[in-house]
């Protein structure tokens, strides 16, 4: 099926601490995305280090990886069609203040150094994340009951 695909989701420490991890599992369920991977860890420096490569250069670097370091997150991989992007649209933008209400960044959080969710921007960061975070055996791929019912 076309643009079948897997994205890496995670839900930062004061997510965590909020107690919304249910929900914003929930939502994605709703969506009908499958649930393919998920593992709760505080990630080491080194490995947030790896995932975030890409914003070394910025200031923000730093506070970033120590904030990420600093408590739990729940990893999540979730499949479906388009799921990369859906994620991304229903994650909201990068800063809360820019996000609309409905997103999970536009209902829950304010500022843009202390968001609440991680969803991989692209197909190809979305392997690599899920890679840097699972083994393979570790993911659990299956279809669902109600996949003709989703799927055409
Ligand atoms: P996103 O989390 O939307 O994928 P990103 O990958 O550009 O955005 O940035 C990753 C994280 O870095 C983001 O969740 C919070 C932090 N960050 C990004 N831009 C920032 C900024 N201008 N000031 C402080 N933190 C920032
Ligand atoms: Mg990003």
């Amino acid at each position: 099926m076309a643009n079948m695909e897997l994205t890496f989701i995670a839900i930062k420490l004061d997510n965590v601490q909020h107690g919304l991890v249910g929900e914003i599992i929930k939502l994605l369920k709703q969506k009908d995305f499958y649930l393919v991977a998920m593992k709760f860890l505080q990630a080491s420096e080194e490995l947030l280090k790896q995932d975030y490569i890409d914003l070394k250069d910025p200031p923000f670097f730093p506070g970033l990886v120590k904030y990420m370091n600093s408590g739990p997150v729940v990893a999540m991989v979730w499949e479906g069609q388009n799921v990369v992007k859906t994620g991304r649209v229903m994650h909201g933008e990068t800063n809360p203040a820019d996000s609309m209400p409905g997103t999970i960044q536009g209902d829950v959080y304010i500022q843009v150094g202390r968001n609440i969710i991680h969803g991989s921007d692209s197909v190809k960061s979305a392997e690599k994340e899920i890679s840097l975070l699972f083994k393979p055996e570790e993911l659990v791929t299956y279809k669902s009951c109600a996949f003709d019912g989703i799927y055409e």
